[in-house]
C-alpha cells in the first residue's frame, strides 16, 4: 500500500501569527507531499517494505536494500518527521507541559527554561538544513539534532518533539532569523499531543 499525505489537523491559517498561512500551504501541500511521492517512487517493486508503517521502515533502515536506502532515509524520514511536526503543533497552544512529561523534562534538564534553551541551542547549532529533537532513548530524555531529513528512529531514539529548521519552515516570515522562528514556535507547541507521544514512547509503542 502506498504512503499517503496526512491531512493537516487544522487549517493552514491556524498557526498565525507565529507560522504564516503561505508557509503552511507550501510546507504541507508541496514539501511534505513531495517526500511522500518520492518515497512511493523509491519503493516501487518493494511491496514488503512499502507495507510497513513508516516508523518501522526507518527503525529497520539497515535492512532496506542499499540501492534505495538513501532515498528512503531522505523521503521516508521527511514523511515521518513532518507527520509528527503537524501533530505536535496546534492553535491556542503553547505554555508548558504538565504531568509525567513535565516531571521527566525537569529531571533531565533541571527546569523547563533550561530545556527550551538546550533545544534552541541544538536548533541554531544545526548548520544548514535539519531538525532539533527531544527524544527518548534507553528510558532517558535527551536533545539531539539531525541533518537533512534523518530520523532519530534510525539511531534507536523515539522522537517526542521536533522542530524543523530547514529554511522552508520559516524563511517567508523570518528570513534568516532562525532564532526568532524558534522563539515564536513555542507558542504553537501542543503539549497534550507531545505528552501522548511521550506516553506511547514509554510504553514502547
Ligand atoms: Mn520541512
Amino acid at each position: 500500500m502506498a504512503y499517503t499525505l496526512p491531512p493537516l489537523p487544522y487549517p493552514t491559517n491556524a498557526l498565525e501569527p507565529y507560522i504564516d498561512t503561505l508557509t503552511m500551504e507550501i510546507h504541507h501541500g508541496r514539501h511534505h507531499k513531495t517526500y511522500v511521492d518520492n518515497l512511493n517512487k523509491a519503493l516501487e517493486g518493494y511491496t514488503d517494505l512499502a507495507n510497513k508503517p513508516i516508523e518501522q521502515l526507518l527503525r529497520e533502515i539497515t535492512s532496506v536494500p542499499e540501492k534505495i536506502r538513501q532515498a528512503v532515509i531522505n523521503n521516508g524520514g521527511g514523511h515521518a518527521n513532518h507527520t509528527m511536526f503537524w501533530e505536535i503543533m496546534g492553535p491556542k497552544a503553547g505554555g508548558q507541559p504538565s504531568g509525567p512529561l513535565a516531571d521527566a523534562i525537569n529531571e533531565a534538564f533541571g527546569d523547563f527554561a533550561s530545556f527550551q534553551a538546550k533545544l534552541k541551542e541544538a536548533a541554531l547549532g544545526r548548520f544548514g538544513s535539519g531538525w532539533a529533537w527531544l527524544v527518548l532513548g534507553g528510558g532517558k530524555l535527551s536533545i539531539l539534532s539531525t541533518p537533512n531529513q534523518d530520523s532519530p528512529l534510525m539511531q534507536g531514539h523515539y522522537p517526542i518533539l521536533g522542530i524543523d529548521v530547514w529554511e522552508h519552515a520559516y524563511y517567508l516570515k523570518y528570513q534568516n532569523k532562525r532564532a526568532d522562528y524558534v522563539d515564536a514556535w513555542w507558542n504553537v507547541v501542543n503539549w497534550n499531543a507531545v505528552a501522548q507521544r511521550y506516553a506511547a514512547a514509554k510504553a514502547g509503542k
